[in-house]
């Protein structure tokens, strides 16, 4: 098992000079019960509304970014990683332009931020389950922040802040950092390790225990990956929403947005799915292989 982030921190009134200092530090920080079990609760029923819509309404791209389908483990189809999730949802958008979550900007000073609901991949949703058919248990070792050269812009100053819907220990797997590799240099955030291919676990990671209702932030070049659970079904199950906070000229996506290259090479598998039923159409056995629509 990795080591544990030992340190959390609770967020009152606003961000605190501590708090920022350990952030600038180590490029990731943890604060315990961002919100209450009642809006994790409300969240969740929201993010399986929007799924249902989009499941429904046969959407497999929002604003150029496909959605990533799968089988939940009783066979039904579900979305394992959604973006742009606010724009179905008035109470996520709320959610997204609430003071308390726009005290991080102050993270990203002397640099100012923004929270990005219309731009990158907007509010993204992981759906992370292990089980035989599920195309998302895991995440290779990565930095977010090259993704700005796919996007045709020098890599700018971000933050990935994740809003945790599952508990998930240590012990589940999940978020594994790398502390203090965000500011390295272009050398360590290039080729510290094979971006997404590299699954391996590393001596000097770290874990983050998790409840639900728990937040994190990592700077954009710090290397993370996501562990695979050594447990499957329902108790490997995490759900995560991931919110952009961002610099630089706005660049709002729109239903024309042409899809990034980087999304265009994902090993995902496309299933096409009998939508009042969601479970996939016959012919395509899952494990069978690719089936794009
Ligand atoms: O699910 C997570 O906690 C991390 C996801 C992630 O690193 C990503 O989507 O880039
Ligand atoms: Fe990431």
């Amino acid at each position: 098992m990795s080591a544990i982030l030992q340190t959390s921190f609770r967020l009152e009134d606003q961000v605190t000079d501590k708090q920022a200092e350990f952030f600038r530090k180590n490029g990731v920080i943890h604060f315990k019960n961002f919100i209450d079990p009642g809006t994790v609760k409300l969240y969740l029923a929201e993010i399986s509304r929007v799924e249902n819509y989009l499941l429904e309404n046969g959407v497999n791209k929002v604003n150029g970014i496909p959605l990533k389908f799968g089988l939940d483990v009783n066979g039904s189809a579900i979305i394992q990683r959604l973006a742009f999730t606010s724009r179905y949802s008035e109470i996520l958008s709320e959610f997204l332009r609430s003071d308390k979550l726009r005290l991080l900007v102050k993270l990203l000073e002397p640099y100012s931020g923004r929270i990005s609901e219309t731009e990158k991949d907007g509010l993204v949703v992981n759906h992370y389950l292990n089980t035989e058919n599920s195309q998302y248990t895991r995440l290779g070792w990565h930095t977010d922040s090259p993704r700005d050269l796919f996007l045709g812009s020098r890599i700018l100053p971000m933050l990935n802040v994740g809003l945790h819907l599952d508990d998930c220990p240590v012990s589940n797997g999940g978020l594994k950092v790398l502390p203090g590799t965000h500011n390295k240099g272009w050398f360590t955030l290039f080729f510290r390790k094979k971006y997404f291919v590299d699954n391996k676990k590393d001596k000097n990671e770290i874990g983050l225990d998790i409840e639900a209702g728990d937040l994190t932030v990592h700077d954009g070049r710090l290397w993370h990956r996501v562990e695979q659970s050594p447990v499957t079904g329902e108790r490997s199950r995490r759900r995560v929403m991931y919110i952009p906070v961002i610099t630089g000229a706005y660049k709002p996506k729109t239903a024309s947005s042409p899809t990034p290259f980087y999304h265009r090479v994902s090993q995902f598998k496309l299933y096409k799915f009998d939508r009042k039923k969601r479970t996939p159409l016959a012919e395509e056995k899952p494990a069978a292989g690719l089936a794009v629509e």
